[in-house]
């Protein structure tokens, strides 16, 4: 396949892989569906900047005129968080019309390991995973990150994943996928704005050359797929688990009220609980997404050394 037809690397990008350079890809739902304008924009080049103070190259990734981009310019950020919601979100099977139609894409992290991948990126940093939603028996809205997760080779660093989702189905699931879950530095495993979930991980891993060995075993025996790398929150910045707790309850119940399905469903429940906890849960979304940065610079750096 000519690569080049789909795909497009930043200059800073390029330059960094001719160099043999640690790279992190960062995904862009968070910033045009996730965070409000403009502070998605102000974090997503503030996450970059985290990536480049540990000594690795940010690869910010978007589907733009008919091509996946890794590397975004700082213009092209800033123009994906005003569109916000209006551009559409892009998954594994949203690719192909979205780069056929040549219109702006934002990609989840399935999206965005797929694009990891074709650019020879091995690390990726987010907020939170895609999962079983509550009531996924029935409903069936499991997110596609985790099918990816099962076959694409890139290690997401995340704050473990969200409560609006059924916590214990999704560890599940990624079991049955074969996907290692490896927290850092703690027994457990993470709810997004709090560092416990209440359930535990049977992977820890204490230090990011530990992780980086782990994923060098797994890809060298070709144990297809990635890994999920769960960051707790700094403690400094995790949210008041009651006032989360509410929260959540209130956007579950007016999603259901309103009838909100498939892909509008998780974009929905994280408007609303940011607007319902005033601001205070963007905060707690900043912090952690800085610090899963600085761990998955790390990450990669030692993947190079
Ligand atoms: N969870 C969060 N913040 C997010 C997302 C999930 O806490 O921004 C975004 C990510 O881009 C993730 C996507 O890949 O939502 C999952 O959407 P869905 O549940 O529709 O697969
Ligand atoms: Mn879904």
């Amino acid at each position: 396949m000519n690569l080049e037809k789909y795909l497009t690397l930043g200059d800073e990008v390029r330059q960094a892989k001719d160099k043999g350079r640690p790279l992190v890809a960062l995904e862009s739902t968070i910033i045009s569906h996730g965070m409000p304008y403009p502070e998605n924009v102000k974090t997503a080049l503030e996450v970059e900047s985290v990536v480049r103070s540990r000594g690795a190259v940010p690869a910010t990734v978007a589907i733009l005129d008919g091509k996946i981009v890794a590397g975004l310019s700082g213009a092209q950020i800033e123009e994906l968080g005003r569109k916000g919601q209006g551009v559409v979100k892009a998954s594994r099977r949203d690719l192909p019309v979205i780069l056929a139609k040549r219109i702006a894409g934002a990609t989840t992290v399935a999206g965005t390991m797929i694009a990891a991948r074709l650019a020879g990126i091995e690390v990726f940093a987010t907020g939170g995973i895609g999962g079983a939603h509550r009531g996924a028996q029935r409903s069936f809205d499991i997110s596609a990150d985790l099918t990816e997760l099962a076959r694409t080779d890139v290690a997401v660093v995340c704050a473990g994943v969200k409560a609006i989702l059924d916590i214990g189905l999704t560890l599940e699931i990624l079991e049955t996928l074969g996907v290692p879950v490896i927290s850092y530095g703690t027994d457990n495993f993470p709810a997004f704005y709090t560092r416990s979930s209440g359930f535990k991980t049977e992977c820890r891993c204490d230090t990011p050359a530990e992780i980086a060995r782990a994923l060098r075993c797994k890809w060298d025996l070709g144990l297809a797929g990635g890994a999920v790398i769960a960051n707790p929150v700094p403690a400094a910045a995790e949210a008041n688990p009651a006032l989360k707790e509410e929260a959540i309850a209130l956007a579950l119940a007016e999603a259901d009220k309103l009838g909100i399905a498939g892909k509008r469903v998780t974009p929905y429940l994280l408007e609303k609980i940011a607007l319902v906890t005033g601001g205070k849960s963007l905060a707690t979304n900043i912090a952690l997404i800085k610090s899963n940065a600085a761990l998955a610079a790390d990450i990669a750096c030692s993947l190079r050394s």
